[in-house]
């Protein structure tokens, strides 16, 4: 009822107390966490760099196909695996609803993995890392990349992307 009276003259008591504590509490963890956001990013070597290209998508398409040529070392279920030179470049197309290679890396070596998309957007997730990138038309996103264990990883599209959603899956494989 009385919520639009105008409060009462010298309602502000400044705080005292526990009070003055909290708020230091809170303010000094603030300040860590502002702090530990660019330190992260730079020691954690968890983020990408976020390097990012102008491209044509149908000019990425046939970059893909270039480099699958090029490198092709085999097939599962009709997809390419590809093995690229180590210290290369290496790409990924998603579409809908696939991804093109299947990536044959190196441990230990360094890989720069491209990333686009033929149509439109899709989400590039990593399992079970859980490392995100999304990935959009018309935009050559490069990972600089050195796998650190061996083993098979699975890539799901985590960006709703239509009926072929829920099949989009890839993979890479690590030796
Ligand atoms: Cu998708």
């Amino acid at each position: 009822m009385s919520s639009i009276l105008v409060p009462e003259r010298g309602w502000f008591r400044a705080p005292a107390g526990h009070e003055k504590i909290w708020i230091g509490l809170a303010l000094s963890w603030c300040l860590v966490l502002t702090v530990m956001m660019p330190y992260w990013h730079f020691r954690g070597k968890q983020n990408s760099r976020g390097e990012a290209y102008a491209v044509v998508p149908t000019e990425f398409a046939a970059r893909v196909d270039r480099f699958i040529a090029a490198n092709k070392v085999g097939e599962s279920n009709g997809v390419p695996i590809v093995e690229p030179a180590p210290g290369g470049d290496a790409f990924v197309l998603a579409r809908m609803w696939s991804w093109n290679p299947i990536l044959k890396l190196r441990k230990g070596e360094t890989y720069r993995v491209h990333l686009s998309s033929l149509d439109l957007q899709h989400g590039f997730s990593l399992q079970p890392l859980n490392m995100n990138f999304q990935v959009m038309p018309g935009y050559d996103h490069v990972l600089t990349l050195t796998p650190t264990s061996a083993g098979s990883f699975t890539i799901v599209c985590n960006e709703f992307c239509g009926i072929g959603h829920s099949n989009m899956i890839g993979h890479i494989i690590v030796e």
